[in-house]
């Protein structure tokens, strides 16, 4: 009878450890705030925008300290500039990726507005045409949090690439800065 009931009891724990390990490969929120660097955000652009620059700020900070700014020159009246993260996901699964972060604007206007984009999908982006618009810089004051959902069906490497950035459309310089990044894989 005893060892009827440790039998039993082996099956239950082995049962819990599948159950959470089937838990963990389906879903999971990664969180960036910049305060030691870039972290897993790899920083690109179209080379389009000579000024691309990509790096971390204290000029601007949501939590903690530190932000990422993302400067263009915009003298070339395009060019996109972006970070991308890898996310992992059950090899061959469908995944919903949920984006969010927090974006700072100085001002309300009317013009002077620059895309903000967002991209999910097997392989990180390239170019602006790769990426959705999800809203316009300058169109508030302070933070404001943007979002972007996506379905991702990975590979066999159970990788997908969850990038997000802003692209020229107004000739003038801006440093945007981001912070508070978060995303969350949900298997589908
Ligand atoms: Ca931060
Ligand atoms: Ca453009």
């Amino acid at each position: 009878m005893k060892t009827m009931k440790r039998i039993l009891l082996v099956l239950a724990a082995s049962t819990a450890a599948v159950l959470a390990l089937g838990a963990s490969a389906q879903a999971g929120t990664v969180t960036e705030g910049f305060e030691n660097g870039l972290g897993n955000w790899v920083p690109a652009d179209d080379g389009i925008d000579p000024d691309a620059a990509i790096t971390t700020s204290t000029d601007k900070a949501y939590e903690g300290a530190y932000s990422l700014a993302i400067h263009l020159g915009g003298m070339q009246d395009d060019g996109t500039a972006w970070v991308s993260a890898p996310v992992s996901a059950a090899p061959g699964s469908t995944v919903r990726v949920d984006l969010s972060f927090q974006l700072w604007s100085d001002e309300d206007s009317w013009a002077n507005g620059w895309p903000v984009v967002a991209h999910a999908g097997v392989t990180a982006p390239a170019a602006e045409e790769d990426f959705t618009i999800i809203g316009r810089t300058e169109k508030w004051v302070g933070w404001k949090e943007f979002a972007y959902t996506a379905d991702v069906t990975v590979g066999a490497d159970g990788t997908a690439w969850v990038s997000f950035g802003t692209s020229v459309t107004w000739e003038t310089p801006k440093t945007l800065h981001f912070d508070a990044v978060t995303v969350t894989t949900t298997g589908l």
